[in-house]
């Protein structure tokens, strides 16, 4: 158990990812852009759609700094309610009520309990909907903290409560008035215990930047991520679910079941790929991108550079297999972490292609095609991302 050991870490590992390239010079020149296929029309340029974006306090990662094993924290994704709180770490605390003996923590004292270290995929439940087409609201960082496990022992066990309200120093106050309460999200005992969710205190090393939630944030490893409430204020241990407004009425789908329309929350992360670069690879293209599906390990990724009307298989790179091959960094728990694919291209004639990648689970279980028609919302889509590039006419 170490607390600064992560400082090692190829955080940027633009670099690293090159070691999936059957040649190596991936990095050196031309790079094409990865047009979405669906989502805001086209007219709607990158510019504008980040300002759009922004209206709805969202800022997407690029797809650059999805290549590689950890996404760096510039620029990683960003999603909340326009309000970033400045929380002083001196007079921080942590309440825990509703278990079996409450209490608070303070920064000090929730760091000196034991660390867990996780690389997990972080991902909006919203992430490549139908509406933005994108897909940029997801990272894959480096967790340190104590697990929630940890610290609900430190209260003596979580006593009488099944669920759990988790509420952020998010609070917009104007004049001392409150316009806007903390945000507040629920998640189950069972849930949270299978996810084996942590209080994250570190992010690829450091403490937690401002806009990710300093000084503690709540990860959920596997679930969709409006549940890492950042800016942690309290942790209310209950004895029936949390009917709070984002759980019932936001982060909701609504399913066909038996004949009827029914609402359900979002939760566990599905699975699904995307592709992030399209670089020039000696007389061809080199194809990356990330998969990954929950706590399902990704041995496999298909490719169409036509489509869909044929597959190829990619070269993955599994999330052990690239720490092993990094024997300087202690080994972290990477349950939920992405795999990374390669692909190598060599179209025969210039113009537009469509390009998709369709992962596979351990199981034998594909990644959708198309999207559920039982399953109407904004949420957990895990359709193939079609991507169109123009290529230049081949090199002759
Ligand atoms: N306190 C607080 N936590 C929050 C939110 C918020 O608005 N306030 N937004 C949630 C949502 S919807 C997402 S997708 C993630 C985004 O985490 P990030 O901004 O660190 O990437 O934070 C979650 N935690
Ligand atoms: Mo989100």
């Amino acid at each position: 158990m170490t607390h600064a050991s992560s400082a090692q870490l190829p955080f940027d590992g633009s670099s690293r990812s090159d070691a999936a390239s059957p040649t190596g010079d991936a990095d050196s020149g031309q790079e094409l852009a990865l047009r979405p296929v669906d989502g805001l029309p086209k007219w709607v340029g990158g510019r504008l759609a980040n300002l759009l974006l922004r209206v709805v306090s969202m800022e997407e990662n690029l797809g650059r700094r999805l290549t590689s094993m950890v996404t760096p924290i510039t620029g990683y994704y960003r999603r909340d309610r326009h309000v970033h709180p400045t929380v002083d770490a001196a007079t921080y605390r942590l309440q825990i009520t509703g278990v079996h003996r409450p209490r608070a923590f303070s920064l000090d004292q929730l760091k000196a309990l034991p660390f867990e270290r996780r690389v997990l995929v972080q991902e909006c439940a919203g992430n490549g909907n139908h509406l933005m087409g994108s897909a940029g609201l997801l990272g894959q960082a480096v967790w340190e903290g104590p697990s929630l496990k940890t610290v609900l022992e430190a209260c003596g066990g979580a006593g009488p409560a099944t669920h759990f309200a988790f509420r952020g120093h998010d609070v917009l106050k104007v004049a001392g008035v409150t316009l806007k309460h903390g945000y507040h999200y629920g998640l189950s005992l069972e849930e949270l215990v299978r996810a084996r969710a942590l209080i994250a205190v570190h992010m690829n090393g450091e403490p937690l930047s401002r806009r990710h939630g300093f000084p503690a944030r709540l990860v959920v490893p596997k679930i969709y991520s409006m549940s890492h409430v950042k800016w942690l204020a309290q942790i209310e241990g209950k004895t029936e679910e949390h009917r709070g407004y984002h759980n019932t009425w936001v982060f909701t789908n609504k399913i066909k079941r038996d004949g009827r329309w029914v609402r359900v929350q979002a939760r566990w992360i599905d699975l699904k790929s995307l592709i992030t670069h399209c670089r020039r690879d000696g007389d061809g293209w080199l194809l990356t991108g990330v998969a990954w599906g929950g706590d399902r390990p990704i041995p496999h990724v298909s490719i169409s550079c036509d489509g869909g009307e044929s597959w190829r298989d990619a070269k993955v790179q599994s999330p052990a297999e690239f720490f092993e091959t990094n024997p300087d960094i202690e080994l972290p728990d990477l349950e939920g972490a992405w795999s990374v694919f390669s692909y190598r291209w060599t179209p025969t004639r210039g113009g537009k292609h469509r390009l998709g990648c369709r992962a596979r689970d351990d199981q034998g279980t594909w990644q959708d095609l198309e999207n559920d028609p039982q399953v109407h919302g904004h949420f957990n889509q895990t359709r193939v991302k079609w991507r169109d590039v123009i290529v230049p006419a081949p090199r002759s």
